[in-house]
């Protein structure tokens, strides 16, 4: 998979991409993240990106020229399956989104700064606009992040089976159950029985009774879907 990332803040970026799973997926040559600076394609004297809204209201509005020109320049060379805008109304991204988007060749994304991007951009261009949660980040820079690491996790290669996505919270619909390692006693505090019993089939049917109390304790609303 190859990830374009539009920003006006790479820097934000950079960090997140270059550790742990992320860097190893990228070693191993499973994706390629790339980030480019919005301002290098803006042709005004001070490189501005931004301007005033029409209407007034305090704020700056990304302006349609140096987005146009960095989205047309990629366009030119890959086929993306999706241009997503990060916005905090876009729709709430869930595990079935990231699934669907771990199968594309190609993805673009577009990271909002100020008061967001001119309409008219994502009229012409996007083709889905996520955000990551009902409150408002300064930037789309941390979403983009987010997304990137569920998403890519996902691509096959990238876990190793230790840290199977099979088994995640949210990939069956449930939330995940609580895990133990040593020591088998801690301030009083037990590992339960059954998982120290050996036995894989009283493992498994603890394992799934607990994921289902969990989920109805504290995410009803995945029950009811
Ligand atoms: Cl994608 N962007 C911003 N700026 N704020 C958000 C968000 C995105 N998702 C939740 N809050």
């Amino acid at each position: 998979m190859r990830i374009d990332i539009l920003t006006v803040l790479p820097e934000l970026l950079n960090g997140p991409f270059s550790a742990s799973i992320l860097k190893r997926a990228q070693d191993k040559g499973l994706v390629e993240i790339h980030l480019h600076n919005i301002r290098d394609y803006s042709t005004d004297r001070h490189n501005n990106v931004d301007d005033y809204q029409y209407g007034g209201g305090a704020g700056m509005v990304m302006s349609v020229g140096p987005i146009s020109k960095a989205i047309d320049s990629l366009c030119a060379k890959y086929r993306y399956d999706e241009i997503i805008y990060m916005t905090p109304d876009g729709d709430t991204l869930a595990q079935p989104l990231c699934n669907q988007l771990s199968l594309a060749q190609n993805l673009l994304i577009l990271c909002g700064h100020y008061k967001g991007v001119d309409q008219r951009i994502r009229d012409l261009y996007v083709t889905k606009e996520i955000s990551i949660g009902s409150y408002v980040l300064s930037g789309g820079e941390l979403a983009a992040a987010i997304l990137v690491d569920a998403v890519v996790r996902l691509i096959p290669g990238v876990l190793n089976d230790e840290t199977s996505a099979l088994t995640d919270s949210f990939q069956d619909g449930f939330l995940a159950p609580p895990v133990y390692t040593r020591p088998p006693e801690f301030k009083c505090l037990k590992v339960p029985e059954v998982l120290l019993s050996g036995n894989p089939k009283d493992v498994a049917a603890w394992r799934e009774a607990q994921a289902l109390e969990r989920t109805q304790l504290r995410r009803p609303d995945l029950l009811s879907e």
